[in-house]
């Protein structure tokens, strides 16, 4: 009996082992990047709000000067989208989402004045994922748009820089 309980304790203690040296091994290789953060892309992840005309996070979070790669999963089936990060307010917003309007969406619904425009995501298609790799600007609070026609100014969200 006691025999048995040592054996069954010395099996259980190897597994255990074994599933964290297994564990160890593979959190060593995550944890470096994501320990890294000052080297590596900081990922963003958003989404559409299934076929609404919106995002699914209206507010996001980055440090000043970090290198962002944003990732944007078109939740709609129909619907084209796109993520914009723009620099000023609500006029500025309007002026790019206007001229986006006869852009058109070869010009990814955007002005060829890019003075306002921090970053731009490429088009995305029903349920598709684009990505954007920008660095994160001065602290501050920035918009983020959709300028697809019709879709500013319910589709938008906030970026906090800090
Ligand atoms: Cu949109």
């Amino acid at each position: 009996m006691k025999m048995w309980s040592r054996m069954l304790a010395l099996v259980v203690l190897t597994v255990m082992a074994l599933v964290l040296a297994a564990c160890g091994g593979g959190g060593s290789s995550s944890g470096g990047s994501a320990g890294g953060s000052g080297s590596g892309p900081v990922i963003l992840e958003i989404g559409s709000k299934g076929e609404e005309l919106a995002f699914d996070k209206t507010e996001l979070k980055v440090a000043a000067g970090q290198t962002v790669t944003l990732r944007f999963k078109n939740n709609s089936a129909v619907q084209q989208h796109n993520w914009i990060l723009i620099k000023g307010g609500d006029t500025e917003a309007a002026a790019i989402a206007n001229a986006g309007l006869t852009a058109g969406p070869a010009a990814n619904y955007l002005p060829e004045d890019k003075s306002n425009i921090i970053a731009e995501s490429p088009l995305a298609n029903g349920n598709e994922t684009v990505e954007v790799t920008f660095t994160a600007p001065a602290p501050g609070t920035y918009l983020y748009i959709c300028t697809v026609p019709g879709h500013y100014p319910l589709m938008q969200g906030k970026l906090v820089v800090n």
